[in-house]
Formats: C-alpha cells, structure tokens, sequence
C-alpha cells in the first residue's frame, strides 16, 4: 500500500485531501517534523531529500513536493478525472493553476508574513496584492480552476487560499472566500480535515 509520510496541519493535508478525492488506499506515516533527533524511515529520506512532508512511497515511487505529488496521484490514478489528459487543450491551464500555488501563492504569503520589500518585477512570484487579484479575478468567474471541472489544481489552490485565511492573512476578498466554501463542501477535503484534527485517524 502507498505510504504518505505527513504530520498534521502541514502541507500534507492536502495530500491526503488528493487522495480522498481519488478514494485511493493509503498508509499515514506520522514525520514529527519539529524533532529532526527522532529516526525517520529510509524510505521518507529517500522520498524527501529536504526532510519535508508530505513525501509518498508508491511501489519504488519516491517523491516529495506536494504539487508534484498530486499530479503523480492525478496522472496515474485520476483517469482523467483529475488532470486533462496531456493532449487536451486545457492540460496548459490546468498545469498553470496547479503550480501557481507554490509558485506564486507560497512565496506571497512568505513576502506577506515575513513583511518584505515587494518587488513585482523581479520577485517570480510578483506580489502579494497581485497575488491574490489574479486569484480572486479567477475564481471569480471560474467554480473551479478549469471552469466546471474540479481538478488537482483546485487541491493546491484551495488548500493554499484556506491556509490565507486560517493564518489570518488573506484580504477582504468574496470570491476567493466564496472558493473556500465551495472547496470546503466537498467530502474529500471534509474527511481530510477530519483526519487532519484526529491526527492521522481515518
Ligand atoms: N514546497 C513543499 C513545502 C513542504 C514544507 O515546507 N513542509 C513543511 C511542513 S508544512 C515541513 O516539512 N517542514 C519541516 C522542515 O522543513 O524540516 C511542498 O509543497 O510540499
């Protein structure tokens, strides 16, 4: 069975949030990442060369990098429910959303929380404010990433934007806010959360 190395209220919520929505079997493997001095698996170290969760062992798969996880997970179990299919002509939109959340989303919130000098040219991840409008002006006009269909970019998306909001720094913003609920009325996410708070029980 697949492995998720995790540790609540991480990142790796949403991992298994991608999981549930795939109603794949998986372990949890429990990473107490704030005490480096206990062992940790050989196959985490493999799987996480940074020492971050969520990292997942999938028969001799070893990966970590959430975004990258829920593709893997979307690509190779999803069916195209997931991911559009590589030739599919949202396959460029749907790869732009996924990674806009650790592209741009993730370094914003750092920008924001860290109160850095923002630099829209030439920071990658442009700036908060520009952030969040581009988000906001999305999901306004889209249910999801892709329009009607859910996909592993709204895992990454709407993951990012409830983390915003739980860290007290999300804006004034009805759509994005709108987003979250509707991300939040899916089973999925409800179960991972779930989980989440029971500290790794199903
Ligand atoms: N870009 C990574 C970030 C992973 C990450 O930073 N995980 C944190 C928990 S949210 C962690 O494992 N921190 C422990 C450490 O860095 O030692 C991803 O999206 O998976």
């Amino acid at each position: 069975m697949m492995q998720l190395f995790w540790c609540p209220n991480t990142r790796a919520v949403r991992v298994v949030w991608m999981l549930e929505e795939l109603s794949l079997e998986y372990e949890l493997v429990n990473i107490d990442i704030r005490d480096t001095s206990r062992p940790r698996p050989d196959a985490f170290a493999e799987a996480s060369p940074m020492g971050k969760v969520p990292a997942l062992a999938d028969g001799a798969v070893r990966m970590a990098e959430s975004s990258a996880i829920c593709l893997y997970l979307a690509d190779r179990y999803g069916d195209g429910v997931l991911a559009p299919a590589i030739d599919d002509s949202r396959r460029g939109a749907f790869l732009y959303w996924l990674m806009y959340a650790p592209a741009v989303i993730e370094p914003a919130m750092a920008e924001r929380f860290g109160n850095h000098a923002t630099s829209r040219v030439s920071h990658g991840w442009g700036d908060f404010d520009t952030m969040i409008a581009v988000l906001a002006g999305h999901v306004a006009t889209h249910r999801w990433a892709l329009g009607e269909q859910f996909s592993a970019a709204d895992v990454m998306l709407g993951s990012s934007a409830n983390f915003m909001k739980m860290f007290g720094i999300l804006p004034d913003s009805a759509p994005v806010e709108a987003y979250i609920e509707r991300c939040l009325e899916r089973s999925a996410y409800q179960k991972a959360l779930a989980i989440n708070a029971a500290g790794g029980a199903p």
